[in-house]
């Protein structure tokens, strides 16, 4: 629940009170020099302020549940403390220095390689030293995937926490503190000003010397999710991404058939699957899907024509057989919307069944904008699990962030929008790293289209993503 203007102006009033907010020349962390300084170290004086603040900390909502509180030291420790004791979430408590003696933990407390744990932080910058908490936290099998903190300078740490999969929630942005103070006569239009100016002119603070953070996300092995499939195209998945050792899928989207069949040859060796479009093939003949389907049991991998189906389960299961295409003579794999409800799945299946083919379901896009989060992917999660014995996992972009996770690690998550350098392009698609979409963001194939067909030399690149796919994987191993 985010916290009204009134309760938020007092909250201020009182901090300035305390004396939290101070007025200067300041050299932050981070190394820039601001006229602003806050220093929530005066809470622990002030008792009620202190539990209030962590009350309102508590009800800023996180993205995943979590178990387990954690303090920056040492600042948000006592705060952490509060919140802990008040709400009977068991706390975590990270050493700033390496411990010489005895057990050399750099993580004390109780917790279970998976457990969720929320970071606490008085101030967050550029984001370092919710960074610094979060490495050590994910290196011991913890996931962090947001942060509470009390004031955000507005300085580009909510973007270089998102980088790294972490969400950030604030009580209040240091814009708010300044009008707060300025209603109130605390600050002078001129000072104002100035701290207005230095805000603009850092909005974007880099994290000095980001050490990458460890791998986040935890799975069991390939081969032991093969075993608790409950349908037969999401064991063999796993077993050929295991027995092959690539989690790669090629998106083969080029204008003929004749160039995809080329290249389906050429990348074959390296991938566990081909994503095809094939209404976009200008020479499609009717044996395109025999041709593919040679290749694709001479190379050993698996062909997902990513169809998108859409409609009510009758236009589906016609659309599916039917029409020029013919797609469940071909297709091991395709994926469907959840928007016309569970119905898609229940037509696709009638006719993929009988013939063990597979289902993803679209949980989220890679598209800026899209539409596809929150409840809609819970979702997609819920028919999934009810539709186990055809659907073999989803469509995902970052899994880790779900409020909801299938229940069973049997579900596969293919992420397309992969690309070595994060970006975009023209079109609202947006890209991730394959180390951050393995290891941050919890999926587990890569889908590469451009960034490989468009490489000077696409089997070379493709080996490329192939090898930085397996290495996260194979780093991710619970
Ligand atoms: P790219 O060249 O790597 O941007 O191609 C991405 C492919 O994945 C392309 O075929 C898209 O149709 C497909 N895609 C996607 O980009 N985003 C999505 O959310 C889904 C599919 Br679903």
């Amino acid at each position: 629940m985010a916290m009204d203007a009134a309760a938020l102006e007092s909250l201020i009033l009182d901090l300035h009170a305390i004396e939290a907010v101070k007025l200067g020349s300041f050299v932050l962390k981070s190394g820039i020099t601001s006229p602003i300084y806050l220093d929530l170290r005066a809470l622990v004086f002030h008792p009620r302020l202190l539990s209030a603040v962590s009350s309102l900390l508590h009800a800023l909502p996180a993205t995943r549940p979590y178990g387990l509180v954690c303090g920056v030291p040492y600042t948000a420790l006592p705060i952490a403390a509060v919140l802990s004791v008040d709400r009977s979430v068991p706390m975590l408590m990270r050493r700033k220095e390496a411990k010489a003696h005895g057990t050399a933990k750099s993580i004390e407390g109780s917790f279970r390689p998976g457990d969720t744990v929320l970071i606490i932080e008085d101030l967050v910058t550029s984001g370092a030293s919710v960074l610094e908490t979060a490495a050590p936290l994910r290196a011991e099998g913890l996931l962090v995937a947001d942060a509470v903190v009390v004031v955000d300078r507005e300085q580009g740490g909510r973007e270089n926490l998102a980088a790294n999969g972490i969400t950030l929630h604030s009580l209040m942005t240091l814009t708010e503190v300044l009008a707060v103070l300025l209603k109130h006569g605390k600050v002078t239009e001129e000072k104002a000003h100035e701290v207005r100016q230095f805000l603009d002119a850092n909005r974007k603070v880099a994290v000095p010397g980001a050490a990458p953070v460890k791998p986040r996300v935890l799975r069991k092995p390939f081969s032991e999710r093969a075993k608790l499939a409950n349908n037969p195209m999401g064991k063999k998945l796993f077993e050929l991404m295991e027995a092959k050792q690539t989690n790669l899928c090629v998106a083969a989207d080029v204008g003929t058939a004749k160039e995809l069949l080329e290249l389906a040859d050429k990348v074959g060796p390296q991938i566990c699957m081909l994503k095809t479009h094939v209404d976009i093939l200008s020479d499609f003949t009717p044996d395109f899907g025999s041709k593919l389907r040679s290749i694709a049991e001479k190379h050993n991998f698996l062909i997902f024509e990513d169809r998108k189906f859409a409609d009510i389960g009758n236009t589906v299961t016609m659309q599916y057989e039917g029409g020029i295409f013919r797609i469940l003579d071909w297709a091991d794999i395709v994926n469907a919307h959840i928007v016309s409800g569970p119905g898609i799945v229940d037509g696709l299946k009638l006719k993929g069944s009988p013939k063990g083919r597979g289902l993803l379901l679209l949980a989220e896009m890679s598209s800026a904008g899209n539409l596809a989060h929150g409840d809609y992917t819970a979702a997609a999660v819920k028919i999934a699990e009810q539709h186990s014995d055809f659907v073999m996992g989803f469509i995902s972009v970052n899994p880790a962030s779900w409020s909801v996770t299938p229940s069973s690690p049997a579900f596969i998550h293919a992420t397309p929008g992969v690309q070595m350098v994060a970006g975009g392009d023209d079109l609202g698609q947006q890209y991730n790293t394959p180390e951050s979409v393995i290891n941050y963001r919890g999926s587990d194939i890569i889908i590469v289209g451009r960034g490989i067909i468009k490489a000077s030399d696409p089997l070379k690149t493709a080996c490329e993503y192939r090898v930085q796919g397996w290495q996260a994987y194979k780093n991710s191993l619970l």
